[in-house]
């Protein structure tokens, strides 16, 4: 059985993007594997965080990950920092990542601004996140675009880390759909749909309700042409509303096209919103009921107990193959 490793940052609220990048692909993976989906709370230290809205919104996404389709019976779900193999893991891959490689991470040009002021933690964090993967000898990683280039750092260090130590970490592919890997800004479809964009009609979150999907559906930004055609060079914001239809209605692009040919932009936006509201309802709720019961803590707990389990075997095989003593047993 294939073993499955992703996880999301407790930031910000989830959204479509998040959803038709990543989690729907857990969900799909959690039926043909053994998958371990992580909230990634040590991440979201890299930037200032408000310390009891860092505790809610972790718990927020736990829930959300349950509320849109995870099966704790089928997955294990857990938070990051309840394991701590993951905080000594990336020390040990630190000694081994080089700095010139670090200095290439997209994210961090992005995040970081190229300033002084810049946190160290968010220099080092996709050696964190290659920890995550690699303790768990992951085959397949399920993630939007974005994360290619962390991924890619990650099977360097792995293999790094076995041409200097011998076969000891398994190196991950990852998984990155052909549909939905990259859901744009409603208000910008040059860049893609963003947790921490500045205005909140940059994306549609998964609690979101219906009234204000269809308000911003109905502002999304388009072109002037008005024809309906998928070309995401050409017309990025139509292409961005084809897609997220296609994504969730299951109808093909190019019947959408045919569908809405002669219909302008106006009733693709909101049939679009439509079908997103079909989509998000029962998650809101779901959401709201695991709230009310309170399941999640359980589901967490036991989840940290597996996680522990597997990261132990391989950290001490890092350790050991390092050339760092096992701690005496009694
Ligand atoms: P931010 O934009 O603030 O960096 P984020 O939206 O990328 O945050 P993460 O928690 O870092 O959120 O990402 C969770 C998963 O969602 C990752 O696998 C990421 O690749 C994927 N993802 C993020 N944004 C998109 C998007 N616009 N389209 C498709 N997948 C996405
Ligand atoms: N860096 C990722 C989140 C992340 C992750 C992981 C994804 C942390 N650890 C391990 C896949 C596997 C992000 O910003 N989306």
């Amino acid at each position: 059985m294939k073993r499955i490793f992703s996880g999301s940052q407790p930031t910000g609220n989830l959204h479509l993007g998040n959803y038709l990048g990543a989690i729907k692909q857990y969900i799909k993976y959690q039926e043909e594997g053994d998958g371990f989906f992580c909230v990634v709370d040590l991440h979201a230290l890299t930037l200032p965080q408000d310390p009891e809205a860092l505790r809610k919104k972790t718990m927020e996404l736990a829930t959300l990950y349950v509320a849109a389709g995870l099966d704790p019976n089928k997955a294990t779900l857990f938070i990051q920092s309840h394991v701590p193999a993951h905080a000594e893991g990336a020390w040990l891959l630190q000694c081994i990542a080089r700095m010139g490689e670090l200095n290439r991470m997209v994210q961090f040009k992005e995040k970081g601004k190229g300033e002084e002021t810049a946190g160290v933690g968010l220099f080092t964090y996709p050696i964190l996140q290659a920890a995550d993967i690699l303790l768990y000898d992951a085959d397949i990683v399920p993630v939007g675009e974005d994360q290619k280039q962390h991924i890619e750092l990650t099977r360097d260090l792995a293999e790094r880390f076995n041409h200097r130590f011998g076969e000891v970490l398994k190196v991950p592919v990852p998984m990155i759909p052909e549909q939905g890997a990259r859901i744009m800004g409603l208000d910008n479809p040059e860049k893609k749909m963003s947790k921490s964009a500045e205005s909140a009609s940059n994306y549609i979150t998964l609690l979101e309700d219906p009234k204000s999907i269809m308000k911003k559906l109905k502002r999304a930004v388009t072109d002037s042409e008005n024809v309906v055609r998928y070309d995401r060079e050409q017309k990025p914001g139509v292409s961005n509303l084809l897609e997220i239809h296609s994504l969730l209605s299951g109808e093909s692009i190019s019947a959408l096209e045919e569908k809405y040919s002669d219909a302008g932009y106006g009733k693709l936006k909101i049939e679009t919103a439509e079908v997103i509201i079909d989509h998000l309802t029962p998650v809101r709720e779901r959401y709201k009921k695991l709230v009310e019961t309170g399941e999640i803590e359980e589901i967490l707990i036991t989840g940290a107990k597996r996680a522990q389990e597997v990261t132990g075997g391989v950290l001490e095989r890092m350790r050991s193959a390092m050339g760092l003593v096992s701690p005496y047993r009694k």
